[in-house]
This record gives C-alpha cells, structure tokens and sequence, in this order.
C-alpha cells in the first residue's frame, strides 16, 4: 500500500513541473520518467566503478573502456559500491531492458533487472555527461553531471535498423560502427539484409558458388552476431524470396525454371526476378540456406522477405510462402518477412500504398514492424539538393521521420499489435560509411524513441531542442551527418 502510495507520488512529481520534455538534460530518446534533482556530480580522476555481480561486470568493463578513453582516468571496475555503481538486481519489475538512474552529488547509481537493462541505463548516463566524452581521446572536462533521477523503459520490444549489404558491400567493421552508433540510441535489433538480385553476401557452404568476393564468411557472420550480442543487438538476416533472387539465379543455373543461369545484374531495378517455385531443387535449395544461416543466428527470428515479387504469379507465391514456412519452422526459427508476407509471426509494413497487406498480417495473428516508407526510410533524400538516397517515397526531411506514431499508422492497427519500428537502410545508392551515416544522422535517433519513448512523453519542438545537442557527440565519434536546418544544432 505505502509501496503504491509512494510511486504514484514519484510519478506525479516525475510527470508535473519536469516532464521529460521541458526540462533537463538532452536525452534521446527521451525517458519514461525524469526528474531533475539538487545538486551535481564530477567524475573525479580517481574515480571507480562498482558492479557486484559477475553478470553486470561486461557492461562495468565496457562502460570503463569508454570513459577511460576521453577522461584518461584509470577507473577501476571493483566488486563493491563506488562513485559510479552499475547493480543487476535480478528484479523483474522495469522488465528486461528497463532501469533506474539516479545521480546526486555523492555518485551515480544505475540499477536494473538484466545486464541488458543495465546496459540500456549506460547509453543515457553518456548522453547526460559532456558531450567530449565521447572523444576518442583524453580531453580536459570537467565531467560533470547534473542531479537526475530517471526511471525507464521501452514502449516497444523491437527497435531495429535494417542495412541493406547486398546492393553495396560493407565490411565487417563497416557494421561494427554502424552496430556502436545505432546501439547508443537504444536500437536492440539489427536486420541485414544480405541477399538481393545485385549480391548473395553470406557464404552457404553446401551451395558455395552463391556467395562472390565481397561477401561474409560464415566466421565473419558470426562475429558481427557476436559483436552485436555484446551490445544486446539481435541480428536478423534476411535472405529475400522468392523475388530479389537473381544473384543465386545467376549462380545456379538449375534454379531457374528454364534451366539457364542468368546474368549477374548491377543495376537497381526490382520485381524482374523469381526462384521456380515448381521445382523440387528450389526447397532444397531454401532448406539448405534456412539449415546453414539458422545454425549461426540465436536470435528467433529469420526473414525471407517475400517483397516485391512482381515475377512470380500469385499462387505460386502463396505455394511459395507455404513450404517456406514449413522450412523455417523445422529448423527452430520464427519467419518474419515483409508485409507481403501475411502468414508468418512478425510482418514488416513498409509501402504507404499496402495498408491492407498491414491488416491482413495482423487478421492472420502476425505481430507488425513499422517501417512506412515515407517516415522510416533513411535512404529516402531529405530535400531535393540531397547527394545521396531515392525519392519514390518522398522526400524525408528530420521532421517527417519524426512525427508520426506506430499505433496511428495504419488504419485499424493498434498498439497491441505492433512488436516495434524499424529503420531501414537500403544502399542502391550507397556505397561508404560516410554515406550510410549522413542519411542515418539524423533521423535513425528519431525511430529509435519512436520505439522506445512513450507517445506521451515526446513532441517535435521537445525533440529538436535535444536532438541539436547531439551534433557536437557525433562529431566527437567522426560521425557524418545532414547538419538539416530544422535542427538549432549546438
Ligand atoms: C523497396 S522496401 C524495396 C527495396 C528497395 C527500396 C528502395 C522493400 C521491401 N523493397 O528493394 O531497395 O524500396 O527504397
């Protein structure tokens, strides 16, 4: 009862004179709850930081790495309470990803359920220190924080970024750094979408001539899953179907109903290709590639895309999409694909034109991902004058990729049938990191606290006032980005 009494005050406090958006620090995405307190922090050089557990000691360890490097302050990690205290608690109570952070002049104190929650709570303690700490270089401070005390927790479980790596090639540490970046804005899921008609990117080892020079092995593969999980990233790849195939058809002269391979194809039109969906060689051909990629990702989900295939006749493609789910399911994997695709567990609504597609999903008990094409594509240009990106969706300035909520997207689709957002990254016109991060930078922030933050907590003018102290953050990381005129950058 006094327990109830007592956070029903806290969130009166939490919600009236400070509310996460009119006051206080610069967060994104923006927290549940926020409460600005007395006094300050200063992270002094002989500082420490305390973890009790074996299971928070990563995300200590971590946490200690990137301080270390802008302060050059030694900051041990010890097994006790310190200025800096990270604390799994085992506590259910904020759910997996939830936690608290409170800062007082006497440290800072980040407690949560999961090392995962713990890890999400560090993402902002960085965004509440100045932003030079984010160099990677010692710098003067000092490292100041203001008196908070936070508690948080997302409104949605799946906040993913998809990268397109088969119309452009990018390496393994190209995806490290866009794995570091979009994981600082609480993003959990990365998508890769690893095959298309221009590139088949991940060896299969039972059909070897699929994958070409610039493509991941299977042990590279596994260490951006690794990478990712380090960071509590859910990597999803998707091998697309039955459409967006012609790598493989050019690879395999027997998956094609005529029998004769095609010619690889370098350029960005979609919908002329399709695997033969009559022939027997075609699902064992799926089977393998589902076996092999299955084995190297513990995440639940595997997406065989299903978009856009303009090739294939309609009732192949539901014969298609059949056996292809039977397939995902012996091999222990949930098959999530995108709206097209209205049978599986999850359904990517992607195209403003298909809201029906959205709702068929859902009538069939899939759970949705929002991506509408006119607000989440970051491949979509900002303004006319943008360098980079396409336009069939319209053009995406900050604003657009901002306002707009999963719940009130599609017509008869609600909150409770949305696992999350996405941000897709397709690269027909990408081809560096300089460029995946200036058509990221800065709207991939935006999805990710539409995924996270509750509606009621976030507005555009709350936003830009705090999206423009990030500016000086991404500098310090060498990070490319669209300096839009919409945002009072710092
Ligand atoms: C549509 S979105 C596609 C992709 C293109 C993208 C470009 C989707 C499921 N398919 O093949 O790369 O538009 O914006």
């Amino acid at each position: 009862r006094l327990a109830a009494l007592m956070t029903a005050s806290a969130l009166a406090t939490s919600c009236a004179p400070s509310s996460p958006e009119s006051a206080g620090p610069a967060l994104v995405p923006v927290p549940a709850s926020l409460r600005v307190t007395e006094g300050s922090f200063t992270l002094a050089s002989d500082a420490r930081i305390g973890v009790r557990s074996a299971e928070g000691a990563p995300v200590a360890e971590e946490l200690a790495r990137l301080l270390r490097r802008s302060t050059g302050y030694a900051l041990p990690v010890v097994r006790e309470p310190a200025e800096i205290t990270l604390e799994v608690s085992g506590d259910q109570e904020l759910g997996r990803e939830g936690y608290t952070l409170d800062v007082t002049p006497g440290g800072v104190r980040l407690a949560a359920g999961t090392a995962e929650g713990v890890f999400r709570g560090v993402q902002t303690l960085r965004q509440l220190l100045p932003a030079a700490i984010e160099s990677p270089a010692p710098q003067p401070g000092p490292w100041t924080i203001g008196g908070v005390s936070i508690q948080d927790r997302p409104r949605f479980s799946y906040r993913g970024v998809m990268l397109d790596v088969a119309r452009h090639f990018f390496t393994v540490e190209q995806v490290k750094r866009y794995i570091d970046l979009a994981a600082s804005y609480k993003v959990n899921v990365l998508h890769l979408h690893l095959t298309d008609d221009q590139g088949w990117r991940i060896e299969i080892r039972s059909w070897p001539e699929l994958a070409g020079d610039d493509s991941y092995t299977q042990d590279d593969y596994r260490e951006i899953v690794r990478y990712a999980a380090e960071r509590f990233v859910t990597v999803v790849p998707e091998i697309d179907t039955p459409g967006h195939t012609n790598a493989a058809l050019a690879a395999y002269a027997e998956l094609n109903c005529d029998g004769v391979a095609r010619e690889p194809y370098e350029g960005t039109e979609v919908g002329f290709s399709s695997l033969c969906v009559d022939k027997e060689v075609t699902y064992r051909f799926l089977d393998d590639v589902v076996r092999e990629v299955a084995a190297l990702t513990p995440g639940p989900y595997l997406n065989l895309g299903g978009d856009e295939a303009h090739s294939t006749d309609p009732e192949d493609y539901e014969k298609f999409v059949a056996r292809a789910q039977q397939i995902v399911d012996t091999h222990g994997k949930r098959l999530m694909g995108w709206a097209e695709i209205t049978s599986g567990s999850v359904a990517q609504h992607w195209n403003p034109r298909e809201p029906d597609r959205a709702r068929a999903a859902v009538a069939r008990g899939a759970k949705l991902v929002m991506s509408p094409a006119d607000h989440a594509y970051l491949d979509m240009k900002y303004t006319d004058s943008t360098e980079y990106g396409l336009d069939w969706a319209g053009l995406v300035e900050v604003s657009d990729s901002y306002e707009w909520d999963p719940a009130t997207v599609v017509e008869g689709v609600g909150e409770q049938d949305i696992l999350g957002v996405e941000a897709p990254l397709w690269t027909e016109t990408l081809a560096t990191s300089g460029a995946l991060e200036f058509m990221a930078y800065p709207r991939l922030p935006g999805i990710a606290e539409i995924g996270w933050s509750p509606a009621a907590a976030r507005s555009w003018e709350g936003y830009r006032a705090r999206l423009a102290a990030h500016g000086p953050r991404w500098s310090a990381r060498s990070v490319t980005f669209y300096r839009s005129p919409e945002i009072p950058w710092n």
